[in-house]
């Protein structure tokens, strides 16, 4: 069936897209099971010329498993999403890369820690909507919002997470390929909400040493 996601660049990536496919083709077969259904009574209980109506309490047999099953379906789901929830949302694993990204009305602004590794020295660079990762490493995102809530948003890495006023929240995520990726944010957060995106370069390593080389001479 369709297969309509974007490109999956993600170490995580998979897992999720499997979750995801699991609930779609489940729910995808409720719906044609319960149309084809639904049409079927209503050309078959329509109202004819003689036919009196009659009354039916319904039936608790029916009822019964068209409550267990679903419910079964949704355990099911629960215990096979932990796994995966703990890996991406549960634990942080040791970055070899950090950045900050602070939501604003109405775009990303990026701080890397530069050489030193720490944020909030001279080192420090500032970007607006651009963000350079090497490309199989793991990056730490410091998550930051300047005014209301936004989300930071990255679909071909399954990465999706509220940024919060008040609040410093970390994502991660590892890049499995090159490339130049949409960086929208995906929660409406005023009149320019829609323009609100920026771009994940995510560099082969040469490319990368080169960006660095060149944003901190020197080092
Ligand atoms: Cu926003």
């Amino acid at each position: 069936m369709m297969s309509w996601l974007p490109e999956n660049v993600s170490t995580f990536g998979r897992e999720v897209d499997f979750l995801f496919y699991l609930i779609y083709y489940i729910t995808g077969a409720v719906f044609i099971l319960v149309t084809v259904v639904m049409i079927v009574f209503l050309v078959k209980y329509r109202q004819r010329q003689g036919r009196r109506a009659i009354y039916s309490h319904g039936s608790t047999k029916l009822e019964i498993i068209w409550t267990v099953v679903p419910a079964i379906i949704l355990l099911v789901l629960t215990f096979m999403s932990q796994g995966t929830w703990a890996r991406i949302k549960g634990h942080m694993p040791r970055g070899d890369i950090e950045v900050q990204v602070t939501g604003k009305q109405f775009n990303w602004e990026i701080v890397y820690p530069g050489p030193d590794g720490k944020f909030g020295t001279d080192d420090d660079l500032m970007a607006e909507n651009e963000v350079h990762v090497p490309v199989g490493k793991v990056v730490r995102v410091r998550l930051l919002s300047k005014d209301v809530i936004h989300s930071f948003y990255l679909p071909n890495f399954r990465l999706r997470q509220d940024v919060v006023p008040g609040r410093e929240i970390m994502a991660w995520f590892e890049a499995t390929k090159p490339g130049k990726y949409e960086m929208p944010c995906s929660q409406l957060c005023g009149f320019g909400h829609s323009g609100m995106k920026g771009w994940l370069y995510v560099h082969a390593p040469e490319d990368y040493a080169n960006w660095v080389r060149e944003k901190w001479p020197g080092s």
